[in-house]
């Protein structure tokens, strides 16, 4: 039984090119402990009175619930006590929140506190998503020193807040999962290395959008929905949890394909979901075990972002269902 703590501590004795700082370890646990203190409030539900909206609306224009910002401050907060943070940036913020006197520390971190969030109040399974970037340190945090490609992540994770409350973790070497004891307080092992595996009979997608659909993904879709009587000669199954914490770990458990494409409803928007705090790190964990991930045209790890809460599309998952699925973006 491996906690985090030992897996972090033997990561950071690693000589291989697995090795990881000691800040990260300091991060990384920082992370963990205050998802354990969200994961609480999230299972104490409308007993903690924290259920319902806050009566404020995030930079997105979408109204914020109070464990939103509860999640929100409780990450700003621990993160900036690590003394390894010199900026954070959040869904939850308008711009970034640099650590006052850390500029020269060595990490930014962005978030989204509490993912799915739309979910809370119907006890449906929600999630934390983490990415990490280098710091520049050239000089005072600004917006503009989070705006590094996907590439650049030293690490991503996720919580997801669900019947088991798990971390998933990736800094570049693989994947791993660890599930909450919360009678001991602590993160376990639970797996050493996720795969996703290169083909599904699975695809998650809001099904609600598809008049709205650009023709790729109209195809794409309708050759799964014939199943055994169309070109797939195979039929396949349908999930959508309206919080991409749960797809996502859906899909690194046991394969499949996630979208969100760009549709027709607002021409100017290329999706719904983040760049840099939902499909950074999510692709991150995907491609490192062993999936792809994709916005229409590109690899979404190589998007160079432009803005903080810049949009975009999202194919992620098995490998050839993202590479057939982009190849009809070609
Ligand atoms: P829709 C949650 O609001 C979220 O950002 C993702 O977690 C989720 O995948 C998506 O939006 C759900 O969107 O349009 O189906 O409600």
């Amino acid at each position: 039984m491996t906690t985090l703590a030992q897996y972090l501590q033997n990561a950071s004795q690693s000589k291989g090119s697995g090795c990881i700082s000691t800040q990260m370890v300091t991060l990384v646990l920082a992370i963990a402990d205050v998802s354990q203190r969200i994961s609480a409030a999230v299972h104490k539900g409308a007993l903690g009175g924290v259920l319902g909206s806050a009566d404020t609306e995030n930079v997105q224009g979408e109204t914020q619930k109070k464990l939103d910002v509860i999640a929100n401050d409780m990450i700003l907060e621990a993160l900036a006590k690590t003394e390894v943070v010199a900026g954070m940036a959040s869904e939850e913020l308008d711009d970034c929140s640099p650590v006052a006197g850390h500029e020269d520390k060595p990490f930014l971190v962005l978030f989204d506190p509490l993912d799915g969030s739309s979910n809370i109040d119907v006890n449906v399974s929600i999630g934390t998503i983490v990415s990490v970037l280098p710091n520049p340190a050239n000089g005072p945090v600004t917006n503009q020193a989070f705006l590094q490609a996907g590439t650049a992540q030293l690490a991503a994770a996720y919580v997801v807040y669900g019947p088991q409350t798990q971390l998933v973790l990736t800094f570049g070497h693989g994947v791993v999962a660890f599930t909450l004891d919360r009678d001991a307080g602590q993160y376990i092992q639970t797996s050493n290395g996720m795969e996703i595996p290169a083909d599904t009979k699975e695809f998650a997608i809001n099904m609600s959008n598809q008049r709205h659909w650009y023709p790729p993904v109209q195809r794409y879709i309708s050759e799964l929905l014939a199943g055994k009587t169309g070109s797939r000669g195979q039929d396949f199954n349908m999930r959508w949890s309206a919080s991409m914490v749960a797809d996502v770990h859906r899909v690194l458990t046991r394969g499949g394909i996630f979208m969100y494409p760009k549709d027709l409803r607002d021409p100017n928007k290329p999706g719904k979901l983040r760049l840099m705090y939902e499909a950074n790190p999510m692709s991150f964990l995907v491609e490192q075990a062993g999936g792809a991930s994709f916005d229409a045209a590109q690899r979404i790890l190589d998007i160079q972002p432009t803005e903080l809460h810049q949009r975009c599309a999202v194919m992620l998952g098995s490998k050839n269902e993202v590479n057939l699925v982009a190849g009809y973006h070609q």
